[in-house]
């Protein structure tokens, strides 16, 4: 016998403590005696959020809380959540209220029907609306939309709404192939499931947020390019390597203006100008990985200052590494320039193997 609820709702949070309260209120209006639970994945809020769903919880056995502790991202609290559930359908919706609860219940019916797999909340679709959006994010999101043709359906008028209901076989059926990277995670679905999703989408209209802040940021597009690439390319390279590569290579062109400062500006050694750049690339590249390559596992305060002593010793060795390699290639005269190549590629993999479990290894707080 069943006993478990019909429908589970997700609801990624990230200092959304004001919205609780409103946000379980207008779930019990909309669902009514429907067989429902509402799910909050809490990334360990600074405010408290995660207490104040707790609080709720102890009265109302509706109401779950998911509590990450040195994990951040959307994407990956809302498949963290879905996978803590048992319910046949599964519901992400925002905590901020710009999502229309009120069609819900339609969701529901929608895929009680049997004909579709995933009822997505459009703003796009006749009678949706993005509301009051600025100029500048409503072309951005109108760019993302359409790079994310190249993984999601072109009928689909709005792959990035974070507002959907789906079976649980979709859930079922892509959990192993989810990237889970940043804030988009129906076009992950649709990217990972192995057949074309039957869809159906349903118009809102995209309201404003009722307190806080929104955590959306000009990183997020990063993430976005990031999913798309690692839906592309992952298979074959590690998306974040690529991500720790670009912003290696950028690092160069620090440690070269560094070089040129120290050199032509003060006049001092090319030794005092080369360790200076060293360590300025290398803090550089620690603080851009850190915040782009690893927004999922940041570190903040004294841990970032753990995590910078690590990250200079774990490239000092990878630096080390580069020289052994790249002067053997030399030594059995292949020329300076695959040597070169030869001793960047052996060290960005070590520095990049190496950092990832010692400066944002799993696990570490
Ligand atoms: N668990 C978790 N939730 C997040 C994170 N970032 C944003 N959220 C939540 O995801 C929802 C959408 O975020 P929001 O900032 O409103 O994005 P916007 O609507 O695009 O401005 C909100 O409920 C946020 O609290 C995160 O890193 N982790
Ligand atoms: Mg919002």
């Amino acid at each position: 016998m069943r006993c478990g609820p019909e429908l589970s709702i997700i609801v990624p949070t990230f200092n959304e403590r004001e919205n609780i309260a409103e946000l379980i209120g207008r779930l019990v209006v909309s669902l009514g005696d429907r067989s429902w639970e509402v799910v909050f994945v809490d990334d360990d809020s600074p405010d408290g959020t995660a207490d104040v769903v707790r609080e709720h919880a102890a009265v109302d056995s509706r109401v779950r809380c998911v509590q990450r502790i040195g994990r951040r991202g959307l994407s990956s609290a809302c498949i963290e959540g879905m996978l803590a559930t048992t319910a046949r359908y599964l519901a992400v919706i925002d905590a901020d209220l710009q999502h229309d609860e009120r069609l819900l219940p339609q969701m529901l019916d929608a895929l009680k029907e049997g004909e579709t797999d995933i009822v997505i909340g459009s703003r796009y679709a006749p009678g949706g609306d993005i509301g009051d959006w600025n100029a500048r994010r409503a072309r951005m999101s109108r760019l993302a939309v359409r790079l994310s043709r190249v993984l999601v359906p072109a009928e689909v008028t709005d792959p990035m709404s974070g507002f959907f209901m789906m079976r649980r076989s979709v859930l079922e059926g892509s959990a192993h192939r989810l990237s889970a990277i940043g804030f988009k995670i129906l076009t992950d679905v649709f990217a990972s499931f192995p057949r074309p999703l039957r869809f159906k989408e349903l118009p809102y209209r995209f309201r404003v947020r009722r307190a806080g802040e929104s955590k959306l940021d000009s990183v997020t597009a990063w993430d976005y390019l990031m999913l798309l690439l690692d839906k592309l390319i992952g298979r074959w390279i590690p998306v974040r390597f690529l991500a720790f590569s670009i912003v290696g290579a950028t690092g160069v062109a620090v440690h070269f203006a560094v070089l040129t400062l120290v050199l032509q500006g003060l006049h001092r050694s090319f030794v005092a100008g080369q360790a200076a750049a060293l360590l300025c690339a290398m803090t550089f590249n620690y603080a851009v990985n850190n915040v782009l390559t690893y927004r999922d596992r940041r570190l903040t305060g004294i841990r970032w200052v753990r995590g910078w002593a690590s990250f200079v010793l774990a490239c000092s060795i990878g630096g080390i590494a580069n020289l052994g390699v790249s002067s053997t290639i030399y030594d059995f005269g292949r020329g300076w320039f695959p040597a070169a190549i030869g001793g960047i590629l052996v060290g960005a993999v070590w520095n990049y193997a190496v950092t990832m479990m010692l400066t944002w290894g799993r696990g570490r707080r």
